[in-house]
Order: C-alpha cells, then structure tokens, then sequence
C-alpha cells in the first residue's frame, strides 16, 4: 500500500552537509520523493510540529535546535513507505537505539542532534504534511 511520509533532515544534517547522504540513502531504498525544500522553522512551526512533547525536559532545548538555521523538508512516497524511512533512520538515540548501518547509527552520536525525523503514523504523517506542505494537505 502507498504512503507518504513527512521527512526532516534538521539544521545539523545541513550544517554538516548531509543532505545527499540522507537523499541518496532515501532513493537507493525505493521512495520517492515528492516534495522538497529547504527553510528555517519559526517557533510556532517547531512547536505544532513537536505538540506531543510539549512539557518534557528536552522540548526547549528541541526548539532551540531545530529553529537554528536550515533545515530541509521533505514528502516521500512509496510502499510502507512511514516505517521504511524510520528504519533507514534508525531509533532516536543514534547510539542505544540506532542499529548499524541507519543513517542516526552510522553519522550521528546525539539523542537531540540526530540528524532526521520521520512521521510515525499515517495520522502524524497526514499532520504534519500540512504543516510543512499546506498545499499538499489532504481533507
Ligand atoms: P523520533 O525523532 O525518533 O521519532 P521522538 O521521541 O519523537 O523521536 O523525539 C523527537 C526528537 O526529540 C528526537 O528525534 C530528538 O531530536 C529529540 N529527543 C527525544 N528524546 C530526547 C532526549 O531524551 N533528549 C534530548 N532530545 C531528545
């Protein structure tokens, strides 16, 4: 069945001129991707986007870093294709979690700085697409 997925490589996956890593690795795995582009997330985005962490310990920190500078936003498409990009991403903290050869575990160190985010649900999907892609916004 054919999905789509918001992707995010963040601010430190452009500082650290990851894009076409993270875009390669995304394109030899079979997703498409549909949408691109490259901004700089204001407050009110950075915090409709992480709404669900509102209240933890790390959620100023997490809006302070992912309104720093640049960062690219992506739509992809493909079969199952919310948990094919999270396994290419691999678990949020890129030393625990990350299995060899994901794209946190073989580039990142950081359980903030972690290079990518990937929707979790068709529910979160759908969100956040509209939020980085109000055009592409379905219903
Ligand atoms: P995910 O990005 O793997 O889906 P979430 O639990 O949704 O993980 O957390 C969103 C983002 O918040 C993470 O990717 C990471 O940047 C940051 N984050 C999550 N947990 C921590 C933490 O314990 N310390 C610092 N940052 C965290």
């Amino acid at each position: 069945m054919t999905e789509r997925t918001l992707v995010l490589i963040k601010p430190d996956g452009v500082a650290r001129r990851f894009v076409g890593e993270i875009l390669s690795r995304v394109e030899r795995k079979g997703l498409s991707i549909t949408a691109l582009e490259m901004k700089t997330a204001d407050e009110a985005l950075a915090g409709q986007h992480y709404a669900e962490h509102l209240g933890r310990p790390f959620y100023p920190g997490l809006i302070e870093f992912i309104t720093s500078g640049p960062l690219v936003a992506a739509v992809l498409e493909g079969p199952r294709a919310i948990a094919a990009f999270r396994q290419l991403a691999g678990g949020t903290d890129p030393v625990e979690k990350a299995v060899p050869g994901s794209i946190r575990a073989d580039l990142a160190l950081d359980g903030q700085q972690n290079l990518v985010h990937g929707s979790d649900s068709v529910e979160s999907a759908e969100r956040e697409i509209a939020l980085w892609f109000p055009e592409l916004a379905r219903g």
